[in-house]
C-alpha cells in the first residue's frame, strides 16, 4: 500500500503526510500484497460444533505468506495459554495481533446461559482488506459476530505509530481487568504480559555476546535486508557453541517484520515485561515499525540455522541471515567438507572450507514488470528489470500526432564492495 499526495488529501491527513515527508520518514505500510481471500484451514468460513458451556482450545498458527491478523472472538476476551507452542501464564486479550509464523493457543468458552448461537472467532487482516471466520456452536443458530478493529487510516501518524508509543507506556505487571480496560483498538502483540511458567534462565557461566541487527529496506525498490545487506551479499553470522547470543533487532522501516529463528527457542526480553528469569520462549517475534526488540538464545546446536523475516517476499528479497556454527565444533571434517556448496559466506575469507548451504538464497532474484497504457492518441509506460540492487528502467512516450518519440533511461546501481571477513557479528 503506497501513499500519495492525493490519497493524503482525500483522507484529510495532508498535514501528517507533509510532516512525514519533511522528516524523510518512509510511509506506513501494512501489506505489500492484496489478496482475494483469507482462509482458515483452507476455507474462508469454518464451523466447529461446541456445546453451551464448553471450552475449546484453539491453536492459532499464522501460516500466511504476508498477512498479520487481529484475532478476536464473539464469546469475549481470548485466554492466551501458550505462545509459539510453549506454555505461558494465562492472560486475557480482547484482540490478538499475530505475525506470520507466530502461534498462540487460546481458550474460548461458549457461553452456557445464552440462547443457542454460532459464535464467531475471526481473523481480520491487519489492513482490514478481508477476514476468515470460525463459527463455534450450533451451525444453524443465529450468528454472533466477533468485534472487529475500526477502519485503518494509514495516512494518520497516530495510527502508524500510536500502538508503538502506547506500548512504551505500558507495563506487563497488570491484572487482566486492567489490561483489557487499557487495550487499544489496534494493539501490538501482548509481549510485555507474556510470562513463562517456569524459569527460562540461561547458563550463567556462558559467555554472552550482543549483536545489533538493523532491519532495513524500502517499498519502492522492494529490496529488504539486514544491516543494509541482503543475504546473498552477507550471508552468515558466526556462532560459537556454548555462548549466549543476544540480538538487538532495530526496525528502521515503517513495516512490521516477524523475525523467525530456526532450530532454537529464544527468550524475549521486554522492558517492563516478565521478570528476567521468566522471559517467554518464542521462535518468532514481531518487530513493529521504528521500534526494537531484544531476544537472546543459548547456542547449543550445530551447523546452520536460518534467521529471517517471515513475510516471505521480504525473505526472498534478502532479509535473512544464517547463524553458522563453525566446522570442527561437534562436526567431523568429512561432514564439513561435504556441505560445501560454493555459496558466498563470510567464513570463506577466514580460510575455513565450510560454507552454509544457502540454496535459493545464494543469489539475488530477478523481477521484471511493465506498467503502461495504450490509448488512441498516446502510449506511455515504464518497464523495469531488477536483480538485487541492480535495475534497468525503460520509460516510453509515443504520440500519434507527432510520430514516434522514444525516451529511454536506466540506472545500474553498483553493489557495495564487502570487506573481507566482515560480518554482522564481528
Ligand atoms: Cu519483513
Amino acid at each position: 500500500t503506497a501513499q500519495s499526495l492525493w490519497g493524503a488529501w482525500k483522507s484529510a491527513h495532508l498535514r501528517d503526510y507533509l510532516d512525514r515527508e519533511k522528516s524523510r520518514l518512509p510511509a506506513m505500510d501494512v501489506s505489500d500484497v492484496a489478496y482475494d481471500a483469507f482462509l482458515i484451514n483452507g476455507q474462508p468460513r469454518q464451523t466447529l460444533a461446541a456445546l453451551p458451556g464448553e471450552t475449546v482450545r484453539l491453536r492459532i498458527i499464522n501460516a500466511s505468506a504476508a498477512t498479520y491478523f487481529y484475532v478476536s472472538a464473539a464469546t469475549g476476551p481470548l485466554t492466551v495459554i501458550a505462545a509459539d507452542g510453549v506454555d505461558v501464564v494465562p492472560i486475557q486479550q480482547q484482540r490478538l495481533l499475530i505475525g506470520m509464523a507466530e502461534t498462540y493457543d487460546v481458550l474460548v468458552t461458549v457461553p452456557a446461559d445464552a440462547p443457542p448461537a454460532s459464535w464467531e472467532v475471526r481473523a481480520t487482516a491487519q489492513d482490514n482488506s478481508g477476514h476468515a471466520s470460525l463459527f463455534l456452536g450450533e451451525g444453524s443458530a443465529p450468528l454472533r459476530p466477533a468485534p472487529v478493529p475500526g477502519p485503518l487510516n494509514s495516512y494518520s501518524m497516530d495510527v502508524a505509530l500510536g500502538a508503538v508509543l502506547n506500548e512504551m507506556d505500558e507495563s506487563g505487571n497488570v491484572t487482566d481487568a486492567e489490561a483489557l480496560a487499557a487495550e487499544i483498538d489496534r494493539p501490538l502483540p501482548p509481549y510485555k504480559r507474556l510470562r513463562a511458567t517456569q524459569s527460562t534462565a540461561l547458563p550463567a557461566e556462558a559467555p554472552a555476546r550482543e549483536v545489533t541487527l538493523r532491519l532495513t529496506g524500502d517499498m519502492w525498490r522492494y529490496l529488504w535486508s539486514i544491516n543494509g545487506r541482503s543475504i546473498d551479499e552477507q550471508s552468515t553470522i558466526p556462532v560459537k557453541k556454548g555462548e549466549v547470543l543476544r540480538l538487538v533487532l532495530v526496525n528502521d522501516t515503517m513495516m512490521h517484520h516477524p523475525m523467525h529463528l530456526h532450530g532454537h527457542f529464544f527468550r524475549l526480553l521486554m522492558p517492563d515485561g516478565a521478570p528476567a528469569d521468566f522471559a517467554p520462549l518464542k521462535h518468532t517475534v514481531d518487530v513493529p515499525p521504528m521500534s526494537r526488540r531484544v531476544i537472546e538464545f543459548y547456542a547449543n546446536e550445530d551447523r546452520d540455522w536460518l534467521f529471517h523475516c517471515h513475510l516471505l517476499y521480504h525473505m526472498m528479497s534478502g532479509m535473512a541471515r544464517v547463524f553458522s556454527y563453525p566446522a570442527g565444533v561437534g562436526l567431523s571434517a568429512k561432514d564439513a567438507t561435504g556441505a560445501v556448496m560454493g555459496a558466498p559466506g563470510s567464513l570463506k575469507s577466514t580460510g575455513a572450507t565450510y560454507q552454509p548451504m544457502l540454496g535459493e538464497h545464494a543469489h539475488p532474484h530477478t523481477y521484471a514488470w511493465i506498467d503502461g497504457s495504450v490509448q488512441s492518441h498516446l502510449s506511455e509506460g515504464l518497464a523495469t528489470i531488477q536483480r538485487g540492487r541492480d535495475n534497468l528502467n525503460l520509460a516510453w512516450e509515443l504520440w500519434a500526432a507527432t510520430g514516434c518519440q522514444w525516451r529511454g533511461g536506466g540506472a545500474l546501481v553498483p553493489r557495495p564492495r564487502l570487506e573481507t571477513g566482515q560480518s554482522d557479528g564481528a
